[in-house]
């Protein structure tokens, strides 16, 4: 008698037996076991091989992937990424279709690799969209995740309902006082300032009196000192926040007279700068009558913080009458929000 399997499954011991004299079967009965699909070993790097009807499973150790355990598991991720996670590759799901087999992948993934060998590779937004020409995914960082990527914002922002934007914490705002006593809190980009701007130190016959916490008045001069008269009048103090590379020319600050209603106010000004640690960068110009504007002209790089003083000359038919000086701090941040 000769034995053979259906398809699937192999014959285990002898193909034949014969009907001896006795009346019993030569040797040991056949039987038919299920093909097996690991005897060949096909999970590599370790992987442990699972049995199925006519096919196998590999199981892969950390760190490989692909239906044999074949590939390595990609591991870095671009800056901020979450490294050493074999996350960023998966299995396809599969399905045999008579005698192809169709592989497909999870939103945000893309097949990658040949037939048979193919692998879900996590696509890079951060990457794809980082080069020339294309739209920004983000304001500040992209991190590239498994399946999709997110925004984050550097410290001192928050990130906006839309994911990608980034807009500044105001500590001045909140419920507690974030400044010492005395001061007076300045929000900036990414943080904020403490400031008590201090009037100038007297001098012989000249003094100066906080009349607000960010303006200082000159008491009045004796009868006969011109240099007296020749020293601001008032110096009012402001301060700015502006983001990096901001495209000039861009005013700045308005300086005009407030001369009282009751006499007669100056008939012409005069507008410039005449101290700080920047000058190159602004310019003072009138721009009309009464006013002066203080104009960036060049785009200034934070984080750094600027002082600029500008000064308003006040002219009565062509003789001084007294001068004001405003004080401008201006605090760049160090990004371009
Ligand atoms: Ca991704
Ligand atoms: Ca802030």
């Amino acid at each position: 008698v000769h034995f053979t399997c259906n398809p699937g499954f192999r014959l285990v011991g002898p193909g034949s037996v014969v009907c001896l004299p006795n009346g019993t079967w030569t040797g040991e009965q056949p039987h038919c076991r299920d093909i097996s699909e690991c005897s060949s070993q096909p999970c590599q790097n370790g992987g442990t091989c699972v049995e199925g009807v006519n096919q196998y499973r590999c199981i892969c150790p950390p760190g490989r992937t692909g239906s044999r355990c074949q590939h390595q598991a990609q591991t870095g991720a671009p800056e901020g990424g979450v490294a050493g996670d074999s996350a960023f590759s998966r299995a396809p799901r599969c399905a045999q279709v008579e005698r192809a087999q169709h592989c497909s992948c999870e939103a945000g993934f893309h097949l990658s690799g040949t037939t048979g060998d193919s692998v879900c590779q996590d696509v890079n937004e951060c990457e794809l969209y980082g080069q020339e020409g294309r739209p920004r995914l983000c304001m500040h960082t992209c991190v590239n995740t498994p399946g999709s990527y997110r925004c984050t914002c550097p410290s001192g922002y928050r990130t906006l309902a839309d994911g990608k934007s980034c807009e500044d914490v105001d500590e001045c705002a909140g419920p507690q006082h974030v400044c010492p006593r005395g001061t007076t809190c300045i929000n900036t980009g990414g943080g904020f300032q403490c400031v008590s701007p201090e009037c100038p130190e007297g001098s012989g016959n000249v003094s100066y009196v906080k009349t607000s916490p960010f303006q200082c008045e000159r008491n009045p001069c004796p009868m006969d000192s011109r240099p007296c008269r020749h020293l601001p009048k008032t110096i009012s103090f402001h301060y700015l926040s502006l983001p990096s590379n901001l495209k000039p020319p861009i005013t700045l600050f308005r300086m005009a007279t407030a001369s009282a209603p009751s006499r007669p106010g100056p008939n012409s000004l005069r507008f410039g700068i005449v101290g700080g640690n920047s000058r190159g960068h602004f310019v003072m110009q009138r721009s009309d009558r009464q006013t002066g504007e203080l104009i960036l002209v060049q785009s200034l790089e934070g984080p750094q913080t600027l002082e600029v003083d500008v000064d308003m000359s006040e002219y009565l038919d062509r003789s001084f009458q007294a001068n004001h000086v405003s004080k401008v701090t201006i605090f760049v941040s160090p990004y371009d929000f």
